[in-house]
């Protein structure tokens, strides 16, 4: 009735004139066109963005995965969050500072390479969505330059002399892989050839992968270049071999994200969201909970055929993920994470404790077997480490963390008749009264996650941190050799030795020299550089051999045995901390890095003055 008193409203109801239809409809097509148009515009267009042409759409959807939500709270920092922030000092200045010197000069011209590198943002054609993140913006999120104001140079002579001796180490180790093993995945020194093993499905070059972040950050440039032009010109993705999903992820994901972030080179972006997107199948289970072991080159194995997971493995994703999602764009990793997240948050634990092994299937524990050691290691590592990433916004990480830590303190923690603290380890819940070489990151890791625990653990916590430490000093002073067995007992009359044959072996493990790098870090006693130099000294005295280190089989006889392997873990890791050990704090300040279990720096995704990363 309204319209039929309007003028040029038909009498047949809604009926218009044909030519007032064709503006009207014109007018309203054209609204829709600018609305669309403009969401691209509005500040949060990545968002939009990704909403409208998330890669999501065309990933197969697999069961079990959290929603997008999920990982947006997850990443979501709130805005209350107060951080006290310290004055930023920009890398660039930093440079400026650097002294000369021909190794000086060459490190600037790599660094400030890098720098420009950073700034042409080629795009992926494996997924790297350059568009989606930057990385002139990330830097301008980092608190510190991530190489310090002289690359962590000490002022020390003393502690500066222990440090060049590192380098020299790495130097000689890189310098001999590359000779006798260039390519292959580690150097056999004793027989000068190399060892491609089965833990990486065909792909090659992981003391490549593993060395990029050391060999930069000890500014080792040829090397580096070396490391680089290898993985632009031979690292090939497409290998059809059966891999460890843990090993590709930590060693692999983890160099190569780590380099990205430190050099902002996109070849090692493109490289790390193209292999992360190899691992994808991996999650194809009823539950989420990834196999352990993945056909790199096939997307079409069943989960049928699948064990059981173990925690240490599909526990330790969560670090690399989040990044690969960062730097993609994509949310499938994190939500892949999350879910494994979620799985274990709600299953039931016994005496709150993890054990080690989960079927994949049902998604309930196999067995009863709770070690901070081998197999469940990394996971309560990646808990904390997850939560310091986040900028302290993870909370269920927090919380999954320190309940942990609480039910570990009730059940596993114990004191030694000569008053040794140590992890035993819990079958079922009969103590075996042995700590494995494995569990001695504890140490640090404890360390780390002292200062957010309640206030009255703190300094409990710290404690507990120094008291591991220096049991696992222990199994390191109590050998002829002075390196630690590959697990030691405290029982039948043993304190902090092994009993067994089949334990005395040390493969140039990190674990126990990590955790003094924490330690010096969080307290600066001198005492942790002591112990990390006298551990250079018996790897130099008893591991190193004319082309390269080697791990030996027995540490309790000066009558060494080598086992011929220089595991890639020894550049990436045991090198590593030992050069941070003897550098200043700033450099890969912990306020800005966290330390994935291979040791490849990640950076927290700082958010105080808005967002610092893509997605946040
Ligand atoms: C490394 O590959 C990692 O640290 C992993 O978490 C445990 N084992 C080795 C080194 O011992």
């Amino acid at each position: 009735m309204v319209f039929r008193k309007l003028p040029g409203v038909s009498a047949s109801g809604m009926g218009l004139r044909l030519s007032q239809k064709f503006v009207f409809l014109l007018f309203l097509s054209g609204l829709v066109t600018l609305c669309f148009g403009a969401l691209f515009f509005l500040p949060d267009s990545v968002r939009l963005k990704r909403i409208f042409l998330s890669k999501t759409e065309t990933q197969p959807v697999t069961v079990g995965s959290g929603s997008e939500n999920d990982v947006r709270e997850h990443l979501k920092r709130p805005k209350d969050q107060e951080h006290p922030r310290k004055p930023s000092v920009s890398h660039e200045a930093t440079e400026e500072r650097l002294a000369g010197g021909k190794a000086q000069e060459d490190l600037t011209l790599l660094r400030s390479k890098t720098e420009s590198a950073s700034e042409k943002s080629t795009s992926s054609d494996h997924g790297a969505t350059s568009d989606t993140f930057s990385y002139k913006k990330f830097k301008r999120c980092l608190l510190r330059p991530p190489l310090g104001t002289d690359d962590g140079k000490p002022s020390d002579p003393k502690t500066n002399e222990r440090r060049e001796k590192v380098k020299e180490m790495m130097k000689f180790a890189w310098d001999n892989y590359k000779r006798y093993a260039w390519g292959k995945n580690e150097l056999q020194p004793l027989t000068r050839n190399g060892h491609i093993g089965n833990m990486f499905g065909g792909l090659r070059g992981a003391s490549i992968i593993d060395s990029l972040d050391t060999l930069y950050i000890m500014g080792l440039v040829e090397e580096y270049n070396d490391a680089k032009d290898w993985v632009q010109t031979s690292l090939d993705l497409n290998s059809n071999g059966e891999a460890s999903l843990f090993e590709v992820n930590i060693r692999y994901v983890g160099g190569l994200l780590s380099a990205y972030y430190l050099t902002g080179e996109e070849l090692f972006k493109n490289k790390a969201v193209e292999l992360g997107e190899k691992l994808l199948p991996a999650f194809n289970t009823p539950t989420g909970i990834p196999r352990g072991v993945i056909n790199l080159g096939s997307w079409s194995w069943g989960w049928a055929s699948a064990g059981s997971s173990i925690l240490a493995e599909f526990g330790t994703l969560h670090l690399e993920f989040v990044h690969l999602t960062e730097l993609s764009g994509n949310p499938i990793y994190t939500e892949k994470v999350m879910n494994i997240r979620k799985l274990l948050n709600k299953i039931e634990k016994p005496h709150g404790l993890y054990p080690n092994f989960l079927s994949p299937v049902s998604g309930n524990w196999v067995q009863h077997h709770v070690s901070i050691g081998g197999l469940g290691d990394s996971f309560y590592e990646y808990l904390i480490k997850s939560y310091l990433m986040s900028d302290k916004t993870d909370d269920d990480a927090k919380k999954m963390y320190y309940s942990a830590l609480e039910a570990i303190e009730a059940n596993l923690v114990q004191k030694s008749p000569g008053g040794l603290t140590y992890m035993a380890e819990w079958r079922g819940g009969i103590l075996d009264h042995k700590m494995g070489h494995l569990a001695c990151f504890s140490g640090g890791m404890i360390g780390i996650g002292a200062d957010d625990g309640a206030p009255e653990k703190r300094q409990h916590y710290l404690d507990l941190a120094a008291e591991i430490t220096h049991t696992c000093h222990e199994s390191y002073t109590r050998s002829a050799t002075k390196l630690g067995p590959e697990a030691f007992r405290f029982d039948s009359g043993a304190e902090a030795t092994a009993t067994r044959l089949s334990d005395r072996y040390y493969i140039l493990r990190p674990e126990v020299i990590e955790s003094y790098m924490y330690m010096w870090r969080l307290t600066h006693d001198p005492k942790y550089r002591e112990w990390g130099w006298e551990a250079v000294q018996a790897l130099e005295e008893h591991c190193r051999v004319e082309s390269g280190f080697s791990g030996i089989r027995d540490v309790y006889t000066l009558t060494v045995s080598h086992d011929n392997m220089q595991q890639s873990f020894f550049l990436s890791e045991t090198l590593k901390y030992l050069y941070l050990l003897f550098s200043d704090d700033d450099l890969l300040p912990l306020e800005d890095w966290v330390f994935n279990t291979e040791a490849h720096p990640l950076p927290i995704v700082h958010e105080e003055s808005g967002p610092c990363m893509s997605l946040s």
